[in-house]
């Protein structure tokens, strides 16, 4: 095939992982947003390369014609998440979307692949906008924790390298570090609460500071800026205690101070406005 017709037949491809990559990001903002904890951690995807395509292609037995239909991974995402049961939580966000559709589910965590790989996979059907009208496509999502990437990822630069023929030293060495993965990945989910616990509060505190912060810039545009250094004084006396409560309050009564000042400016500008069109 040529190459442009490879670039015609992939573009869809790339469409569909670009705007999945945006929806997921955009669930952890989401979550963020809302001070909840995010089962997703991190969202990657690739288009199959055109030698890993033939590849497959060839080991498959697949023809070109059939390469569209019979390879499930033209495009791929992989979602990352903190824990293995953060996993359960994704895949069931996955099969109630409306925009994806669930074609076959391969749970390789609980049945682990003799290489040593665990992950868990969907496969979806995705509708994509093109020039020639709608297309359905099919997709490929890989759900595994951080531990079982940093496995997955090595290991496949292995398999690169030595393509089947794996030195059986390097190949035990692997089911060894495979093993290790799932001990840690049990040890990381019985800190789990704590660990989230830990990270919501340092996402509270972040948002409530930053909201401080916005609330203090606004204020040296419309306030006296005496005023204003007292309120940062006092701002860094609070945000010393590190006491979260004291926090919400300082924010909460700067937005009160804000909110009357802001009234203030609007009222004293209308009047501007109307000395102006002699209508005071
Ligand atoms: P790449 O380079 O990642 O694209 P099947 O459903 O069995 O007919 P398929 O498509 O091989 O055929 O399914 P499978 O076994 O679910 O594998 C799909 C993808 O999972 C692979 O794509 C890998 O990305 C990943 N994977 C599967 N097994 C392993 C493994 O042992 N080690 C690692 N590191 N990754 C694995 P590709 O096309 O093989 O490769």
């Amino acid at each position: 095939m040529e190459i442009q017709l490879w670039r015609e037949l992939l573009n869809p491809y790339e469409l569909a992982v670009n705007e999945i990559i945006v929806k997921f990001d955009h669930l952890i903002k989401q979550h963020k947003e809302r001070g909840l904890y995010s089962p997703i951690e991190q969202v990657t995807g690739r288009v199959k390369s055109i030698p890993s395509i033939l590849e497959k292609a060839q080991k498959k037995k697949i023809s070109i014609e059939q390469i569209e239909s019979k390879i499930e991974d033209l495009a791929g995402i992989r979602i990352i998440c903190q824990f293995v049961e953060d996993i359960d939580k994704v895949v069931e966000l996955i099969r109630n979307r409306s925009d994806m559709r669930v074609k076959k589910e391969k749970d390789y965590i609980n049945n682990q692949k003799e290489s040593g790989y665990r992950s868990y996979h969907l496969i979806v059907y995705y509708h994509i906008e093109t020039l020639d009208g709608m297309k359905e496509i099919m997709v490929e999502i890989q759900i595994r924790t951080l531990a079982m990437n940093f496995w997955a990822v090595i290991e496949h630069s292995l398999q690169y390298k030595y393509k089947r023929n794996m030195p059986i030293e390097i190949r035990h060495q692997l089911m060894e570090a495979a093993n290790s993965i799932v001990k840690l990945d049990e040890q990381m989910s019985s800190v789990r609460s704590e660990i989230i616990e830990a990270q919501n509060s340092f996402q509270a505190k972040a948002s409530i500071v930053t909201e401080i912060l916005n609330n203090i810039q606004n204020l040296y545009k419309v306030a006296n800026k005496r005023e204003v250094i007292k309120i940062q004084d006092e701002f860094y006396k609070v945000y010393e205690q590190n006491d979260l409560k004291k926090l919400r309050l300082f924010s909460e009564e700067l937005d009160i101070i804000t909110e009357g000042y802001h009234a203030q400016a609007i009222s004293l500008s209308g009047i501007e406005h109307m000395y102006k069109n002699n209508t005071y």
